[in-house]
């Protein structure tokens, strides 16, 4: 199988977490994309131009990173990160989402900077998308998830912190130090987590 990704895309990360959490990576050639190349054959495979993109040996495109994350789970059996149980399942696929959420907020805010203009810089817009960041991250840390518990959603909730890190889009560890204390005990339990750091 080939994942168009980068190592620094967050919902590439996604991808590369599961499939070591999986023991599927040594089935996976990644290829390194590049969004803004129109010849990049990412384009090819997603229409949206967006990583990561799964192709599999029989030439079927597999995209977003939350289907990436299904085709994985079905690939070992099913119910290793999508449980099983439903009340489960709906609760991990929510946390994918406001996980998946945040980092799309904290994408827009780096992308204001890398397309826009300096002049044409909207501070209200961005403000916009850091309170989809902050109240996010209030949320989580009143519902924090079991970090013990490696599923599509405390995989994504890991890839967020590493992104907001990197980027820092806002001071998640100051603002938020219990949360810290998850993502520690969450690397623990998920080696994959560390084996899929960029920096
Ligand atoms: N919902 C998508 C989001 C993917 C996404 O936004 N990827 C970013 C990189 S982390 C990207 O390719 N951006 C390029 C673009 O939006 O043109 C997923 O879960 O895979």
């Amino acid at each position: 199988m080939i994942l168009r990704t980068t190592l620094t895309s967050p919902f590439g990360r996604k991808a590369l977490m599961a499939a070591h959490h999986l023991g599927l990576i040594d089935r996976l050639e990644i290829v390194h994309s590049d969004p803004r190349e129109p010849e990049d054959d990412l384009r090819k495979d997603n229409p949206l131009g967006k990583m990561p993109a799964l192709v599999l040996p029989d030439g079927r495109r597999i995209f977003d990173s939350c289907v990436i994350l299904e085709y994985f789970d079905h690939l070992v059996g099913g119910g290793k990160i999508i449980p099983a149980d439903f009340d489960a399942r709906i609760a991990a696929l929510t946390l994918q989402a406001l996980s998946d959420g945040i980092m799309d907020a904290a994408l827009l805010v780096v992308y204001e900077g890398r397309y826009r203009p300096d002049a044409l810089r909207h501070e209200p817009w961005l403000d916009y998308q850091r309170g989809k960041i902050t109240r996010g991250l209030d949320a989580l840390e009143k519902t924090m998830p079991d970090p013990a518990v490696v599923s599509v959603g405390t995989i994504a909730t890991a890839s967020m912190f590493g992104y907001l890190d990197w980027r820092k889009q806002v001071d998640w560890r100051a603002r938020n130090p219990a949360l810290e204390h998850w993502l520690d005990a969450f690397s623990t339990a998920c080696p994959a987590f560390a084996a899929t750091r960029a920096e």
